[in-house]
């Protein structure tokens, strides 16, 4: 047994206890985790359990899994079973306004990013946590306060309220995590986090004729400055489309009839695919979403608590990888948990050490592409720069990788990444700029030899003239 359930030292009387705050994607991952290493996890979850409620309203409906989201999946024994349930996106087609369609593959045959239902992939993870022993998994129970100086969790759930204490606190409890507050009274912690003037609003684009109204295997985006679209295939052939706007033109937005002139100025061709009818009624179904990125400059106090996922570090959608970085930090701490045998005291500053450059880097990336999609990218300038990107990679294949390729389709660190980036830059600057000298030096060259000969009077003349 290696790969399930398996209990190395559950029956040990002295099995550490573990409390995982939230049963998002982050926490559900993270109790396998601390299950297969034989910690006695407990899990509370504010919600009710996803696996048996009626009514699943969370944020985004699909995400795209790469590489990272994969390799710690992996290690849990876990990817199969949502590849499987995943649709392969090999390239993005491009939208433009006059509808035409270009595809730009992502790289490679066997290179293509997964996109996964959100609610299907958390029941997924919570059937894995709950078929190991020494997994509980408590729904409805909020936490109201996490006290460091008692070392105690108060929850409240529909009966009242209660405590408990544990030996390592896990905050997986999202953007706005109650276990964060406790570092805000940690001397020299840094915290900041920022809304960004977009929201979005997700509608859905029906099958068609019991088919994908589009190309299922692509990530769809209408790239249009400071709008974008983006579209996301499903199991059951529909599209979920989100749309990217800033806030206050979500806000001008009031009638079916202005949002239908909306989408025949900007996004034409999805308006048959979304059906009219629907696009009235759907734009105004929920209010725009608020999107922020979170930053900490420590996600551990002492040998007691630690944060992940978004707890520690949301980031805005523009590179695809919150949940693939909240996934990586599961397995980074469970490398750390396999170097450092167990001991907590050293995995949890090492954990630190090791995660809050890569996380805000991603953080980071993340919001320069927001930046740079809201302010030149339209269709035309997206395919060219992807093509650019394409071209260098082709002519130096081990020395220019590009960028999105790095951070989708390894584990190289994302602060590497960066670094990395930085480099290649650098080289094709250089190159340009060798490129440039020389061609101004033939230029030179041949300016020199040439022109004296015929256009040397024009000039001549064009002296006497203006001498006169
Ligand atoms: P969450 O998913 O927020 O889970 C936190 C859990 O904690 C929730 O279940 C919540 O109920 C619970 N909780 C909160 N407070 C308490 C409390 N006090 N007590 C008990 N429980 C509590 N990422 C990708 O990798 N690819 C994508 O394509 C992608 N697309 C995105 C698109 C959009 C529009 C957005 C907004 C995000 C996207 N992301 C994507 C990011 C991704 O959604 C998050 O990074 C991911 O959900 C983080 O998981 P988490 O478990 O840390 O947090
Ligand atoms: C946004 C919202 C295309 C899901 C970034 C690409 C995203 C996703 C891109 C969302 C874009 C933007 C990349 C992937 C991915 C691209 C990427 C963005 C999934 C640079 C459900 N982004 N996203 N980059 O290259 O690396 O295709 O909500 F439009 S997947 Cl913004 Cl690879």
């Amino acid at each position: 047994m290696s790969s399930g359930p398996s209990l190395q030292h559950y029956e040990n009387e002295k099995a550490k206890k573990v409390a995982i705050v939230g049963a998002g994607l982050v926490g559900a991952l993270n109790a396998c985790f601390f299950a297969k290493r034989g910690f006695q996890v407990e899990v509370y979850e504010a919600r009710k359990d996803i696996r048996t409620a009626k009514d699943v309203r969370g944020r985004s409906i699909n995400l795209a899994l790469s590489y990272r989201g994969r390799q710690a999946l992996k290690a849990v024994g876990m990817e199969d079973q949502v590849v499987f349930k995943g649709i392969p996106m090999n390239a993005r087609m491009i939208h433009s306004l006059s509808g035409r369609k270009s595809s730009l593959p992502y790289g490679k045959k066997g290179q293509y990013i997964l996109s996964v239902d959100r609610a299907n992939l958390n029941r997924e993870l919570l059937n894995a946590a709950s078929e190991y022993p020494n997994v509980k998994l408590n729904f409805e129970e909020k936490l109201q306060h996490y006290s460091l100086e008692k070392g105690s969790l108060t929850f409240i759930r529909p009966e009242g309220s209660f405590e408990v204490s544990h030996d390592l606190v896990v905050g997986c409890d999202g953007a706005f995590s109650t276990v964060r507050r406790q570092f805000m009274r940690q001397p020299r912690f840094d915290y900041s986090h920022v809304y960004i003037p977009h929201g979005y609003k997700e509608l859905t684009m029906p099958p068609r004729n019991g088919d994908f109204a589009m190309e299922p295997n692509f990530l769809h985006i209408w790239p249009r400055n400071t709008f974008m679209m983006i579209a996301l295939p499903n199991l059951d052939k529909s599209f979920t489309c989100t749309l990217f706007m800033p806030f206050e033109d979500f806000e001008k937005l009031t009638t079916g009839d202005e949002v239908l002139q909306f989408f025949k100025k900007y996004f034409p061709d999805s308006i048959p695919l979304i059906g009219i009818e629907s696009l009235k009624q759907d734009y105004f179904r929920l209010p725009a979403q608020a999107m922020i990125s979170v930053k900490c400059s420590t996600y551990h106090i002492g040998a007691k608590c630690v944060l992940m996922g978004d707890a520690a570090h949301a980031v805005v959608p523009f590179y695809g990888q919150g949940m693939n970085a909240g996934f990586e930090d599961c397995i980074v701490f469970d490398e750390l948990m396999d170097q450092l045998h167990n001991d907590l005291s050293k995995c949890l500053p090492e954990f630190t050490r090791l995660r809050v450059p890569d996380d805000h880097a991603i953080g980071d990336l993340a919001m320069y592409n927001y930046v740079e999609m809201r302010e030149r990218v339209n269709s035309k300038w997206f395919i060219f720069r992807k093509y650019v990107d394409t071209f260098l990679h082709f002519c130096m294949p081990k020395t220019i990788v590009p960028l999105y390729t790095m951070v989708t389709f390894s584990r190289i660190r994302y602060h590497e990444v960066i670094k990395q980036h930085k480099w290649q830059c650098k080289v094709i600057n250089s190159i340009l700029f060798v490129m440039g000298v020389s061609a101004t030096i033939t230029g030179a060259v041949l300016l020199f030899h040439y022109l004296p000969k015929s256009p040397h009077l024009l000039v001549l003349q064009n002296w006497n003239y203006s001498f006169k």
